[in-house]
């Protein structure tokens, strides 16, 4: 429970090298908005930071796949980023830049601060350079296979694969990703934070912190239990906060030392009186909103980074979200297996709840989720529509068939107090919910609401007695609408685009999370008449959806065309017309399947890694094209010799190759 004077919230400065995606929303954006909205409700002082990364190898390395500027590829994406940021109503107080001036001081000046307390250590160390781009290899310059998981494409700050940070000097078989050359060592010095020597008091103070999730203190223990190592802050490249120290000249810091800064520095462009206050007084509260892979940064670096400085207070909580996939499927901005905000928008205006609702319902808080649009649909008729749009409809058409449009008057004693108990009831759950960063559980806590006022209405019929009760009827229609109001209320920090209309249709402004009770809206009070909320999602629109996502994901995972060859090397290839006459699985092996092949020449063993699409008796008979002339290969024990000719899509989907009629054994293929 956090329940400190001030508030201070971020949410992760994600990188201005590209659009946003739902991943994005749902990994941090959304828990912190939601998180800031309910404390604003309840009168808190709260204030919401974020921006754009701007430094960093992510960033010079789109300027390079853009052939533009750094600069002019962080303005672009800050626009554009800001733009959806606003539009689904991320609620930030502001969303600033590190490639600001501002910025360049602040950082600059905590970086010496930490040199003149002889924080750093300098260390002339080999690091790996390009020699044909003249340029040292760091971070995302350098890729190698994993040490953990052997993903052949982990970079040189962290596998993408195992979530495992990384240095350089840990991958194998390392490979610039500027030239593709293997890179040389080559001496340069770079400034230290002495991690290992520093473990201790970041031991005691994560070890305060029995509050954390899960998630997160397993990353923290992990890295922790296998002791820290010093890690440089600083890198040899040129775009970034430039080193201030003499003797640094080409060097700026690592992006990873001046992106949480970000977070002061848009404080004080924020409120330039009194920042301080957030930052360093121990009745303020910061919390930092980030998904998984950017735990270490909050948990560890960072901290370590304020403890050495002194000045400032330590990260109270860092709910960490894991990650969404889409469709079953890692999100992937390369392959284009996302959905972007700024596209959605174009396909279902308007609908940013809708969006915001699914999201929350499947937030990945505690392990990874899934978004399909086939979910997204359905949450959207069976839920937003069907609960709580056709409740709040409900209310509105019967208050204007019996009261026309005004709120009835009752006389206290026709008070339901037992359905007032519960939303009481209920909103204290909310409450508790998300003051333990518990969103999802929160938000059917809402919907719960509805559920309630629904229940009320069909257990008393208020269109049954009208005629023979009219007094029970206002009652019943009074407290529908005092129970419509509360929602309006309740519903703000998960769906503030709905909590408006319903606001707006009610006729009233805002309300604070704890005026909720029987008497928010007063007797003769004028209401609007029908209120839509929420409109259900046709089939067509989702499979449109399901089809533009199978599209662009087929059109990038088309293999480029190889380089040509001459008719010379392909008439070296000898493949042949055969029959599988034997077929048995390869004990020990989850791909392999044994074969044995009649060539039309002879009877040959051949392996084929086909068992998960094949299965010994699918493949037994069946005419096949064998490629006979590839010099024999030993695998699990067994001589292969000759090769299967299979179609693969390189999205795991693989397709036996067959002549289209009887042709006999031995035929050339060519
Ligand atoms: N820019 C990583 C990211 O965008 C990094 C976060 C910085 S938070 C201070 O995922
Ligand atoms: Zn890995």
């Amino acid at each position: 429970m956090n329940q400190k004077k001030r508030h201070l919230v971020t949410a992760a400065l994600i990188y201005a090298n590209g659009p946003i995606h739902i991943g994005h929303l749902a990994g941090c954006y959304i828990p912190s908005d939601l998180y800031v909205r309910f404390l604003r409700s309840k009168g808190e002082d709260v204030k919401f930071i974020s921006g754009t990364d701007e430094h960093g190898v992510p960033i010079t390395i789109k300027a390079r796949d853009e052939k533009k500027s750094p600069q002019e590829v962080v303005d672009y994406y800050y626009n554009l980023i800001n733009d959806s940021f606003n539009e689904f109503g991320i609620s930030f107080d502001i969303f600033s830049r590190t490639s600001k001036k501002i910025h360049h001081k602040t950082s600059s000046d905590f970086f010496l601060n930490l040199y003149d307390k002889k924080t750093f250590k300098e260390i002339t160390s080999s690091q790996y350079y390009d020699e044909k781009e003249n340029q040292f290899l760091s971070d995302r310059y350098i890729i190698g296979k994993c040490p953990t998981c052997d993903n052949e494409n982990a970079y040189g700050d962290q596998c993408e694969s195992c979530g495992k940070t990384l240095s350089p000097m840990d991958l194998k078989n390392p490979k610039s990703t500027l030239s593709g050359n293997t890179p040389v060592l080559k001496e340069t010095k770079n400034w230290f934070l002495p991690m290992d020597k520093l473990q201790t008091n970041i031991e005691k103070y994560i070890n305060t912190k029995k509050d954390w999730k899960s998630n997160v203190i397993g990353q923290c223990k992990s890295w922790l239990n296998d002791g820290l190592k010093p890690r440089a802050m600083t890198r040899d490249l040129d775009w970034g906060v430039k080193v201030p120290v003499k003797g640094a000249e080409g060097k700026v810091l690592y992006v990873w030392f001046d992106a949480p800064i970000g977070y002061i520095t848009a404080t004080k462009e924020l409120d330039p009186d009194n920042w301080e206050k957030y930052w360093k007084d121990e009745e303020s509260s910061l919390v930092h909103f980030i998904g998984k892979d950017n735990i270490v940064f909050h948990t560890i670096i960072f901290p370590m980074m304020l403890m050495e400085h002194g000045d400032y207070i330590l990260p109270e909580n860092v709910p960490a979200n894991e990650f969404m996939n889409l469709e079953g499927e890692k999100i992937s901005t390369s392959r284009n297996w996302a959905v972007w905000l700024h596209e959605y928008l174009k396909d279902f205006p308007n609908m940013q709840d809708e969006l915001r609702y699914c999201l929350i319902t499947n937030l990945p808080e505690n392990k990874d989720s899934d978004f399909s649009w086939k979910d997204f649909q359905q949450k959207n008729n069976n839920e937003l529509v069907a609960i709580l749009g056709n409740y709040v409809n409900r209310v509105f058409v019967l208050c204007e068939n019996f009261f026309n449009k005004k709120v009835p008057k009752i006389s206290s004693v026709e008070i339901d107090k037992q359905i007032f108990s519960e939303l009481e009831n209920i909103k204290e759950k909310i409450e508790s919910s998300i003051r333990a960063y518990k969103f999802r559980e929160a938000m059917s806590y809402v919907i719960d609401v509805a559920r309630l006022g629904n229940k009320y209405l069909t257990d008393t019929e208020p269109w049954k007695i009208f005629k023979d009760d009219p007094d029970r009827v206002k009652a019943i229609i009074h407290n529908s609408i005092q129970i419509v109001a509360n929602i309006s209320i309740l519903c703000e920090p998960f769906l503030p685009f709905t909590s408006k209309k319903i606001k707006s249709h009610l006729n009233i402004s805002d309300l604070s999370w704890d005026s909720v009770g029987s008497n928010i809206m007063p007797t003769d009070h004028i209401i609007s008449g029908k209120a839509h909320i929420f409109s259900k999602i046709e089939d067509q629109l989702i499979e449109d959806q399901i089809k533009k996502l199978k599209l662009s994901n087929e059109n990038n995972n088309v293999m480029p065309q190889k380089n040509t060859i001459e008719f010379d090397d392909f008439t070296k290839v000898d493949i042949r017309v055969g029959t599988v006459i034997e077929a048995e699985n390869v004990p020990k092996s989850d791909k392999l399947l044994k074969l044995k092949v009649d060539t039309g020449l002879d009877q040959r063993t051949i392996l084929s890694g086909i068992s998960k699409y094949y299965s010994p008796d699918d493949i037994l008979n069946k005419k096949v094209m064998v490629l006979i002339n590839l010099k024999p290969r030993k695998m699990m024990g067994f001589e292969s010799q000759g090769m299967l000719l299979l179609a693969d899509d390189s999205d795991g989907n693989l397709s036996l190759m067959q002549p289209d009629s009887d042709i006999s054994d031995g035929s050339i293929v060519a």
